[in-house]
């Protein structure tokens, strides 16, 4: 069968079949036949003596396609069996050469391994990073790369996923050479050669036992919660214990569990969702993002140093400006150190380093911000403060100029209201560290344009960030959920739980952190301040979490002064504290808290169920575009295990239902803080789920 999907052509007794099925030339359905219908073509052509497979476009085959994946879980198609295309290919009697450019991951590289030689050139990687979604390589890519590569390699590129760049992998042996210039000339040139020499399976090759005892122990460690990286060193152990054809029966066993479990259900959301995210609906691609050649940063503190550090690593240079010189040394130190640190790992040369640190101009006045693109504000958090810096940037910043907030809490539009053209003004939330956190939450005020809305998006990515927009509220979307989500922590601590309790139960199932632990590292003072000066929104007779306050009364403000729910050593390792357990007790007993062991349940029923009702009520507030936005910016932000889909997803996995069932009766139970908000309870009522919300948006899967 031929189709446009897939083309043959002849160069002299050279056949060539290219994949074309932008933008990555997925295996979706026709490509596989159509390559297979080609293959079959070319064999029985009298005039051709060899075969090259190439992909059109920007890069050889990417893989499967990861849509038809959902497909299949959700009982729409019958099973995915790429075994019969392979076989043709390895079974030619005339040698077939892979020509690799891009990327040849997953299903990409298990077909290229099915043909008798790959040569690439030099820029080209290879991997199989089908563990990133949650399944292990489906189309024999563990029993052929380990008869290339042996066991250990094979086993630790299937369970982690990495990429390897094509130099690598022919020292490996998974490619045979790289092609200098042209690939498909070369590739013709290596084919010609090929079809003088005798045809070596890859199924055919020997493969020796090996120990990946070591693997598998760190896997199990730094991979928790994810039964796919086993997995995949049990299918590839499996190619020195077993037969090709019994060994593809068992990778295909494993494959198939994988496949069907939530872990690789939320790693598949979360693949299509990074890229959602980027699609602002109502900015469509007409809306040209302004060029960002030149940045400023106003504040080298804690925020500003790790942005000025983002620019820095992109390539765009850009001024520093403090207050005073103490802090401006202090924060310039501060960056040194950081990149130091980095060098001294090995992930960065001085050279490198040195470059960057040039890029970085520190200075106490406003000289050069005339010449900026962009002004990025990362002052102390004070509304007075912002406004003035605001007034004085849109004094000086050139027409068309984007000033950015990286506030985390306050009033986008009240900032903008401090210049004449509100329309340029942004949030630009980074996270702490700034320069390691992923996540950057766009924040658009009511007068901010789509253009600097586009720019903002596409700046993200130039900065290696995942830019979420959100709407402009007190929180946004990560804070105003993580609000709720300690909430409960604080309450759980304060009717009998231990704060090792509580972030052990939330570690365990999966959190970077558990609760208590992420805002003593935050600093439990910052949310003390915010406590005290929205004082005037509680309501009386509604509970009000305390444990936090007890502490930074008595001078416990977290990490930064060693003591807060935890106590810490010289390293910041922490220790439970008998002291802290103690004050909280006693603040509990005079308030009149009823003390109780806490069941595992309800610690996480509490807390996860907390941000997924917020999300919800987020989403109806339009502050969110999609439930897959807020997925993203908690898997990116707050440590929430990406297997685990995101809160939004997680609350889909569990049912809709029932999560609102729990709420509900948390209502019941305690009143006020688990009002179940109306969406969550329509799209319970309505049998629907948060996907299906984004459905009908325009968005997600
Ligand atoms: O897109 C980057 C990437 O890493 N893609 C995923 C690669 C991957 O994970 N491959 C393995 C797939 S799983 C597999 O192959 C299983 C297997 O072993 C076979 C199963 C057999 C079953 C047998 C059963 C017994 C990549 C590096 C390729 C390119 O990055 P870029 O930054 O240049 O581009 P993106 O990421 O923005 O992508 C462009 C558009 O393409 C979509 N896309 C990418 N890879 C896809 C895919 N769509 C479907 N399937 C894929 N494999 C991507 O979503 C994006 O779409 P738009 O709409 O956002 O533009
Ligand atoms: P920080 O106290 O570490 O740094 C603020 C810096 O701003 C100080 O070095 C100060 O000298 C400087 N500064 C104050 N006024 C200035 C002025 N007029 N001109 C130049 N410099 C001035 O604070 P931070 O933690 O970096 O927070 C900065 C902003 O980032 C705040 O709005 C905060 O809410 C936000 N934020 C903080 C975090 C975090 O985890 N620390 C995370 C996200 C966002």
């Amino acid at each position: 069968m031929s189709n446009a999907l897939v083309d043959l052509s002849r160069d002299g007794n050279v056949a060539i079949i290219t994949v074309n099925n932008p933008p990555v030339n997925a295996l979706s359905p026709g490509v596989p036949e159509g390559v297979a219908a080609h293959v079959a073509t070319a064999v029985a052509d009298p005039e051709v003596a060899a075969i090259v497979v190439i992909g059109g476009g920007r890069t050889f085959i990417a893989g499967a396609d990861i849509r038809e994946f959902g497909k299949i879980t959700a009982g729409l198609k019958p099973k995915l069996d790429l075994h019969p295309m392979l076989n043709t290919m390895e079974d030619s009697p005339k040698p077939i050469v892979m020509a690799i450019h891009g990327t040849a991951l997953g299903g990409g590289l298990e077909v290229a391994m099915a043909g008798h030689y790959r040569v690439a050139v030099a820029g080209a990687q290879v991997g199989q990073p089908e563990v990133k979604l949650g399944i292990i390589p489906g189309a024999a890519g563990t029993q052929r790369l380990p008869r290339l590569c042996g066991v250990a390699k094979a086993a630790e590129m299937c369970a982690l996923g990495d990429l390897i760049p094509a130099p690598a992998a022919a020292q490996l042996g998974i490619i045979d050479q790289i092609i200098e210039g042209d690939l498909l000339a070369g590739a013709v040139a290596f084919a010609r050669e090929a079809a003088a020499r005798p045809i070596v399976k890859v199924r055919d090759r020997a493969v020796a036992a090996a120990d990946v005892s070591a693997l598998r122990a760190s896997v199990a460690k730094r991979m928790r919660g994810q039964p796919a990286a086993i997995a995949a060193i049990d299918a590839v152990e499996a190619a020195a214990r077993l037969p090709f054809a019994e060994g593809i029966v068992y990778e295909a066993e494993l494959f198939q569990k994988c496949l069907h479990s939530n872990e690789s259900k939320a790693l598949i959301h979360v693949f299509f969702g990074e890229r959602t995210v980027a699609k602002i609906p109502g900015i469509g691609k007409d809306v040209a993002p302004q060029v960002i050649a030149r940045a400023a940063v106003i504040g080298a503190g804690t925020m500003g140093g790790g942005i000025a550090m983002n620019y820095a690593n992109a390539g765009i240079p850009v001024l520093l400006k403090e207050s005073t010189q103490e802090a401006l040394d202090k924060g310039l130190a501060a960056i040194t150190r950081n990149y130091a640190g980095t060098v001294k790992k090995g992930r960065l040369s001085q050279a490198d380093m040195d470059k960057r640190l040039a890029l970085i101009t520190p200075t106490l006045s406003y000289d050069g911000f005339a010449d900026a693109d962009i002004i990025v504000e990362a002052v102390f958090e004070n509304m007075a403060l912002k406004q003035s810096v605001f007034g004085d940037i849109d004094a000086i910043a050139k027409p068309g100029a984007i000033l950015a907030s990286n506030t985390s809490t306050l009033d986008i539009d009240a900032i903008a209201a401090a210049t004449k053209g509100p329309e340029q003004v942004i949030g630009h939330h980074f996270f702490s560290p700034a320069n390691v956190m992923r996540l950057l939450e766009i924040v658009r005020g009511k007068a901010t344009s789509n253009q600097v809305i586009a720019t903002s998006m596409e700046l993200a990515k130039r900065l290696k960030k995942v830019g979420v927009l959100a709407g402009n509220c007190r929180g946004f979307i990560g804070n105003r959920m993580f609000h709720q989500y300690v909430r409960e922590a604080c309450f759980l601590v304060e009717e009998g739980g231990t704060p090792q309790e509580i972030d052990g139960v939330l570690y365990e199932w999966g959190m970077a952190m558990g609760p208590l632990a992420v805002i003593d590292l935050a600093g439990l003072d910052v949310g003390y301040r915010i406590r005290q000066e929205f004082k005037h929104t509680e309501i009386a007779g509604v509970r009000y979490p305390f444990a936090a306050d007890v502490l930074v009364e008595v001078g416990r403000h977290g990490h930064k002064t060693r003591a807060g729910f935890y106590r810490y050593d010289e390293n910041r390792v922490a220790s439970p504290d008998a002291a802290a357990e103690a004050m909280i007790r006693d603040a509990a007993r005079a308030a009149g808290v009823p003390q109780r062991a806490l069941q595992r349940d309800e610690i996480l029923e509490r807390c996860l169920y907390a941000l997924i009702n917020e999300g919800a009520a987020l989403l109806e507030e339009g502050i969110a575009i999609r439930s897959v936005d807020i997925d993203i910016v908690y898997i990116n932000g707050y440590g929430f295990p990406a297997w685990r889909g995101g809160p939004m997803k997680y609350a889909d996995l569990v049912g809709v239902r029932k999560v609102y069932e729990r709420i509900e009766h948390w209502h019941h139970l305690r009143g006020y803080h688990w009002k179940p908000a109306p969406l969550l309870e329509k799209l319970a009522r309505e049998g629907k789920t948060f996907a299906d919300y984004d459905r009908a948006q325009g968005g997600g899967e």
